[in-house]
C-alpha cells in the first residue's frame, strides 16, 4: 500500500514537470509569423514567395500571409494588421524603401521584431528591423556594367549609348542596380545611358513604354539595352517584335528566370545577371536563430551568378520558374 502511493506519487510529479516544460517552452507551432508580401508582378516573385512560405511552414512556425499587389498603403495596412495580431515576428517583403518608420516604430513598441527580405528600406534609425536578407542590388547592377565595358573592350567604336529600363521608383532595387550600372560603365568614357524608362518591374507597362520610345525615335543611335528585370526585358522584347525594329542592340538583364535563359541560348540577349529568389531557408534558419536566442548578422546575403553569351550554356542549371 505505501508503495502504491508513492508510485502514484511519483507519477504525479512526472506528470506535473511535464506540463512545467511545456509552458515554458512552447513549441514552435505555437509561434506566428506575419509574412507581408509585396506583389505578384514576376515569375521571380511567385517563386521567392513560395520559397519562404514553405520554409517556414518546414520549420512549424504558423504563417499568416498577406499580400498587397503592389499598392504601398496596403502594405503598411498589412503589417498592422500583424501588429494587431500580436504576431510573435513579422517578416517583410517591402515594396517601397522609405515610408517605414512609423508603422515599424508600433511593432518596436508592441515588442514584435522584424526581419526585412529581398528589398530593403531606410529608415531613420536603424533598431527598427532585426536584420535585411537578399542580394546585394550594387553588385547586380556593376555586373551588368562589366558585361557592357568588357564587350566594347576591343571595339573601336568610339561612344557606346545605353537606353535603361528600370524598375519601380522608390526601391532599393531600381536605386542600386543604377548606382551600381552607372559606377561601372563610368570606367569607359564611352559608354553613357541616353534614355531611360521606367517600366515598374511589369512586362506590360516596360512593353507600352518601350514601343511608345521606338515610335518617338528614341531608339536611334542606341547600342545597348539593360533592364532592371526579366519581364521588362521580355516586354521590350515584344515591342522589337512587333514594331518590326530591324537592328541587334546587346541587351542586359536581371533575375535569370527561365524564360530569359531561353532567350540567352537563342541569342536574343547577351548577359542574364541572377537575382536569386530562393531564399527560404535563410529566412527560416534566420527566424529560428532569433527565437533561439543566437546571434544574427546584420545583413544576410543572397549568393547570385551571371550568365551570358560567355557561358558554355550546358552549365547552366535548369531554371525551373
Ligand atoms: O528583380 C523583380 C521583382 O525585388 C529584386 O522585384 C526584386 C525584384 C526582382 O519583381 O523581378
Amino acid at each position: 500500500m505505501k508503495n502504491k502511493s508513492f508510485f502514484i506519487l511519483v507519477a504525479f510529479c512526472l506528470l506535473l514537470a511535464g506540463c512545467t516544460f511545456n509552458s515554458t517552452e512552447p513549441t514552435k507551432k505555437e509561434l506566428t509569423i506575419g509574412f507581408s508580401q509585396a506583389g505578384t508582378e514576376s515569375n521571380w516573385r511567385k517563386v521567392q514567395n513560395q520559397s519562404i512560405k514553405e520554409a517556414l511552414e518546414k520549420q512549424n512556425f504558423q504563417v499568416l500571409h498577406r499580400n498587397s499587389y503592389s499598392d504601398p498603403k496596403q502594405q503598411i495596412q498589412d503589417v498592422m494588421t500583424f501588429i494587431a495580431y500580436q504576431v510573435d515576428m513579422i517578416v517583410l517583403s517591402p515594396i517601397e524603401e522609405t515610408g517605414w518608420d512609423s508603422v515599424l516604430e508600433e511593432a518596436k513598441e508592441a515588442n514584435i521584431p522584424v526581419i526585412i527580405v529581398d528589398r530593403n528600406i531606410t529608415t531613420e534609425k536603424q533598431d527598427l528591423y532585426l536584420t535585411h536578407i537578399g542580394s546585394s542590388f550594387k553588385a547586380q547592377g556593376s555586373r551588368a556594367g562589366l558585361y557592357v565595358t568588357n564587350h566594347y573592350q576591343q571595339k573601336t567604336q568610339e561612344s557606346i549609348q545605353v537606353f535603361e529600363i528600370r524598375g519601380s521608383e522608390n526601391t532599393s532595387p531600381t536605386r542600386l542596380r543604377s548606382d551600381g550600372f552607372l559606377e561601372t560603365i563610368g570606367r569607359d568614357p564611352r559608354i553613357h545611358v541616353r534614355q531611360v524608362i521606367t517600366g515598374d518591374y511589369i512586362r506590360l507597362k516596360a512593353k507600352e513604354q518601350f514601343s511608345k520610345a521606338i515610335d518617338e525615335g528614341k531608339l536611334e543611335g542606341i547600342d545597348v539595352i539593360y533592364s532592371h528585370n526579366d519581364e521588362m526585358t521580355l516586354g521590350a522584347l515584344d515591342a522589337i517584335k512587333e514594331k518590326k525594329l530591324e537592328k541587334n542592340f546587346v541587351i542586359v538583364s536581371i533575375d535569370a528566370q527561365k524564360e530569359m535563359i531561353d532567350q540567352l541560348k537563342k541569342g536574343k540577349v547577351n548577359c542574364v545577371v541572377e537575382c536569386n529568389p530562393f531564399m527560404g531557408e535563410l529566412v527560416a534558419n534566420t527566424v529560428k536563430r532569433y527565437f533561439e536566442k543566437k546571434a544574427i548578422p546584420q545583413d544576410i546575403y543572397v549568393s547570385d551568378t551571371v550568365f551570358s553569351d560567355q557561358n558554355d550554356f550546358s552549365t547552366i542549371p535548369p531554371r525551373g520558374y
